[in-house]
């Protein structure tokens, strides 16, 4: 499927996404359920028009970059459309990094402005103020210090707001994806991709409705959850429930509860830790799920079953990525093989194929290929990382994986070292760089290790320095020193002493021997 079959040449995402459900009728329903307010279709318009106005008289034009570090709020909804709406490109970030990763978001976009959440301000102002590019800071929801209120400027702003004349092939907004070595990489989506996205995995996989209503524990900054909860709802007229804090167990069963969604979307390791809430089937109502989605990766067959037995809806778990835009392999409900990604979304085209591109055999383990027009233009200002992860129409992912004779996905593992923890990448290269910083460390090497769960969490393998000795104290003090300088989510689990480290010739340390 290509966008070209069913979007004109001119296409503004946000006139497509937001005015279209007003000028259908739907003003008046709700979008967004947000703490205790209810935002109408009407309003989250209004929001977004008046984002954009105030974004425009800061000085944003067509094609600059407005970073966003928001919370899952109405801030997230009127920043990220109101910026699509005038031809900029919002580049929402990960919420739970820390300032040096901000210093390199805010110089490597070149944001002219920055709409930031309040309560994430401690760790983004030192990036703030230094960023060399950046104009203005707006602070949403809560005391703005030196920096401008989000809610005064958009107050004073107008409500009406044309979509900027854009192409269906203008960059749209970006979102950075982490690789094992060098910086995280902006991949560039296009006006068409969120439309391709719910065209294919939105329509035929979801099935989503103008009557659902959903909830996504996984955030707006994400790929998977700007999908689940902002453009699949609102491509249909759908409710979205908005949550700022941390998706807990509790929480989440909670917000289940409360808000009676008939779509979750969560990660293997959230499923996880639902499962392990005793008598929840009993505490919280879940009956008004309908189907549940797990991505991030892989689920395993034992949460599926486990899942379903208790709360008597299954989960499917579906393989997506940042640059392809959302989900591309997926179960299907009722026809599920518990412990497979699925069948390939229809709309994408599946490769497996060899180090030389050829295609392997069937039922051979390769690399997989993916083609759909959901599929970022490129990597900004990453010409090299660009041309190792396209091929002309079709994307390599990292992931290697199998067919089955039933024509199912199975995932065997990454090519890279990259880790997927709590469905959240890890580079084994930053911990380890951390972990060396500490005056007891000599080198240390950082491999994924199944938990209980069969899920995998980073373990470090240490070489300490002449006189420490290894301890539980000198193990626990180095998990506190990972969570204190790097993003917390990332620090090793279980921490391992060792004599030495399995090198190659040249000094390469070998993490495939750790993992055995
Ligand atoms: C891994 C999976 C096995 C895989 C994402 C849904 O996770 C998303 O995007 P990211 O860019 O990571 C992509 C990588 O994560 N992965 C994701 N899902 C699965 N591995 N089974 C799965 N079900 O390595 C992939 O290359 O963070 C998920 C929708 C949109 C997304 N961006």
């Amino acid at each position: 499927m290509n966008a070209s079959d069913f979007l004109p040449a001119q296409f503004n995402a946000a006139a497509w996404f937001v005015d279209k459900n007003v000028a259908e009728g739907r003003g008046a329903k709700p979008a967004f359920l947000y703490e205790d307010r209810t935002l109408t279709y009407a309003d989250a318009h209004e929001l977004v028009n008046r984002t954009g106005n105030a974004l425009r008289e800061l000085g944003v034009e067509m094609e600059h970059r407005v970073l966003m570090l928001c919370l899952d709020a109405p801030e997230f909804i009127g920043t990220f459309w109101g910026a699509i709406k005038i031809g900029a490109v919002p580049v929402p970030v990960n919420t739970l990094m820390r300032t040096t990763d901000y210093r390199y978001f805010l110089e490597d976009s070149r944001a002219r402005v920055a709409v930031v959440s309040a309560p994430l301000l401690a760790e983004a102002a030192p990036a703030l103020v230094e960023a060399k590019h950046l104009k203005h800071v707006l602070i949403a929801g809560g005391s703005h210090g030196p920096f401008m209120s989000y809610e005064d400027r958009i107050a004073r702003a107008s409500a009406t707001l044309e979509a900027a004349p854009t192409s269906r092939d203008d960059a749209a907004f970006w979102q950075y994806s982490s690789g094992s070595t060098g910086f995280p990489k902006g991949a560039v989506h296009l006006h068409h991709d969120m439309a391709v996205c719910c065209e294919t995995y939105g329509k035929q996989v979801l099935g989503i409705q103008p009557t659902d209503r959903v909830f996504s524990a996984a955030k707006l900054f994400f790929a998977y959850g700007l999908g689940n909860a902002c453009f699949f709802p609102m491509s249909v007229g759908a409710q979205s429930v908005l949550y700022p804090h941390r998706p807990t167990p509790e929480s989440v069963f909670e917000i289940i509860a409360r808000y009676r969604p008939t779509l979750f979307f969560g990660v293997p390791t959230l499923y996880a830790g639902m499962l392990a809430v005793k008598e929840a089937e009993a505490r919280f109502d879940t009956a008004s799920l309908r189907l549940c989605v797990s991505a991030g990766e892989a689920l395993p067959d034992a949460i599926y079953t486990r899942w379903r037995e208790r709360f008597r809806v299954e989960i499917i778990d579906g393989i997506g990525t940042t640059e392809i835009g959302h989900i591309f392999i997926s179960n299907r409900p009722g026809l599920a093989r518990p412990g497979s990604s699925g069948l390939p979304v229809p709309g994408y085209e599946l490769a497996i194929v060899d180090d030389e591109g050829r295609s392997v055999p069937s039922g051979e383990i390769g690399n997989l290929r993916v083609k759909g027009d959901s599929t970022m233009a490129y990597y900004w200002n990453k010409h090299e990382k660009t041309k190792a992860t396209l091929f002309g129409a079709w994307i390599q992912t990292g992931d290697k994986y199998y067919a089955d004779e039933d024509g199912y996905f199975w995932y065997c593992g990454r090519s890279d070292d990259m880790l997927k923890v709590g469905g959240i990448w890890v580079s084994p290269v930053e911990v380890e760089a951390t972990l060396v910083r500490h005056p007891a460390v000599l080198e240390a090497a950082v491999v994924g290790q199944e938990d209980t769960d069969r899920l995998v969490k980073p373990k470090a393998v240490i070489v300490l320095k002449e006189p420490w000795k290894a301890s539980e104290e000198l193990a626990n003090e180095l998990k506190t020193f990972v969570k204190d300088k790097i993003a917390p989510y990332k620090y090793p689990r279980w921490i391992e002493f060792a004599g030495e480290l399995p090198k190659t010739a040249t000094g390469k340390i070998q993490r495939f021997k750790l993992r055995r």
